[in-house]
């Protein structure tokens, strides 16, 4: 016999929307609610029954793709229109098509091609605060993000968002903050409500996707009026042929991929940097280890690709960040079509899943839980995490932040050097400190999760390398 999941009471109409509503965000409330119902419990949102999972072993257990599938999150896709890779469903005959052609891109040669436009941008926020000085305080997270942003256009399309050269953020960005945030309230919301008084959000929200829309396509059409001799993602969308079916991407769905592409590069790769730094501020004997490693391997030399792979102690730093910080901090899973039919259940058999059960897996909580990751689990102890630890392999069977099998992150290669690239370089030309020596932690949540006012001040060590 199974059990009734538990959770708070869920109220006609509204659901348990109102439970998952907090001022610190949806996680926060989401991980409030697991201390009290534990590793399973269920909600309703928006009429549909979810199920938040909370343990290592049930994490293993949904990213077994033999079990269950990613549903993709409904919080993003702009409702019509071709969806790109991140949104769209593993049926999809644009999620395969554009998966074979993508991946090769992705990969750890080409990605290795892209060092020195990361180092282009790298350079101009270096730059930047070493003529700012050492008095002026920084907000990381928001110098992180035009780091990121800029990185992810200029290697993906050669495109230039020139963030670091003004302080208004570009039309883009204001567009797609628009879109995510409405997305997001959307997506919430009770279907009736969105019927009878959610018009104008709707079209708000459209009007935010074609104004994405109309950059991506401005940038399409550049690049075919300048053809350049480049394997960049770009090109590789408009001249790519699916090695199966030999057909080439649709410019509309290159314009979809190209807006994941932006969305989906940059708001995880600037919070994992603001998280990598704030732990090493506040764990000094981590600093000192990261950037001891840091001169041994570079020195004062130019940075390049055949460093990186050096940096083994920076590695379990960025490892045990998104380990602790996963700054996509849930993964959705369902039970797949072709298991439609079977009982499925979970804990050994206490649970039974419904086939249309929203399955989210937090990753905060899952990648904590002291069951699997020990007394200190919720510590930031990079050894752990170090590739010669006797304990590296188990944990890492644990460790999820860039999802699981065929639908896990495209970019994990991009974001990993990129990552290892920006934190190399700011160790080796600054002293980086808190402008609060005790500032203590709060979560910032939008489509990604961030540390919020994170202030620093950085002193360059000798001359800039
Ligand atoms: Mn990324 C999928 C996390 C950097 C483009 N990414 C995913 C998933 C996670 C994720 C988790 C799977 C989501 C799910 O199962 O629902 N991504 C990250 C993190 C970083 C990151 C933590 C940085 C740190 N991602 C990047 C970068 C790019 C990118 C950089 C682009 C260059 N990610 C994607 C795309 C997908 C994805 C595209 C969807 C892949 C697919 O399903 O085919």
């Amino acid at each position: 016999m199974t059990e009734e999941i538990p959770g708070p009471r869920a109220y006609p109409v509204v659901g348990n929307l109102f439970d998952v509503r907090s001022d610190e965000g949806s996680l926060v409330a989401a991980e409030q609610l697991a201390e009290i119902y534990g590793d399973v419990f269920r909600l309703n949102i928006a009429g549909r029954r979810q199920i938040v999972v909370s343990s290592a072993e049930l994490l293993i257990q949904f990213t077994d793709e033999h079990q269950f599938e990613k549903l993709p999150p409904p919080a993003l896709s702009a409702g019509q229109g071709p969806q790109g890779l991140f949104t769209a469903r593993s049926d999809d005959p644009d999620w395969i098509q554009g998966h074979r052609i993508l991946m090769p891109a992705f990969g750890p040669l080409p990605v290795a091609d892209m060092t020195a436009g990361m180092k282009d941008i790298a350079s101009q926020m270096i730059l930047k605060w070493a003529r700012l000085g050492k008095d002026n305080q920084i907000l990381l997270t928001d110098d992180f993000t035009r780091l990121t942003l800029d990185t992810i256009a200029l290697c993906s399309m050669d495109y230039r968002f020139n963030s670091f050269y003004s302080e208004l953020m570009h039309p883009f960005i204001d567009a797609m903050n628009g879109f995510l945030s409405l997305s997001g309230t959307i997506s919430t919301r009770p279907k009736i409500y969105n019927q009878l008084l959610g018009s104008s959000d709707i079209a708000k929200r459209k009007e935010h996707n074609d104004t994405m829309k109309r950059i991506a396509k401005q940038v399409i059409d550049k690049r075919r009026e300048n053809p350049v001799d480049r394997n960049d993602l770009l090109n590789t969308m408009l001249y790519g042929k699916d090695p199966k079916t030999g057909a080439a991407m649709r410019d509309d769905l290159i314009m979809a991929e190209m807006i994941n592409f932006l969305i989906a590069g940059h708001e995880t790769t600037s919070g994992l940097l603001s998280f990598a730094f704030m732990y090493l501020l506040q764990n000094p004997k981590a600093y000192l280890a990261a950037q001891q490693e840091v001169d041994r391997v570079l020195g004062t030399s130019s940075i390049d690709a055949a460093h990186l792979k050096q940096l083994k102690y920076l590695n379990a730093v960025l490892r045990e960040t998104l380990r602790l910080k996963p700054t996509a901090a849930a993964l959705s899973k369902h039970i797949p079509s072709r298991r439609q039919n079977e009982y499925v259940t979970i804990c050994d058999g206490k649970y039974h899943l419904k086939n249309d059960d929203i399955i989210r897996c937090l990753l905060t909580k899952c990648q904590t839980d002291p069951k699997y990751f020990g007394e200190d689990a919720a510590q930031f102890r990079p050894e752990r995490m170090h590739e010669d630890s006797p304990d590296f392999s188990r944990l890492m069977e644990a460790w999820k932040p860039f999802g699981n099998g065929s639908r896990s992150c495209i970019g994990q290669n991009f974001a990993w050097q990129e990552a290892q690239l920006v934190m190399a370089l700011v160790l080796q030309n600054f002293d980086m400190r808190l402008v609060d020596p005790g500032y203590q932690f709060v979560i910032k949540q939008a489509l990604t999760i961030k540390p919020k006012d994170l202030y620093v001040k950085v002193h360059l060590r000798k001359g800039l390398n």
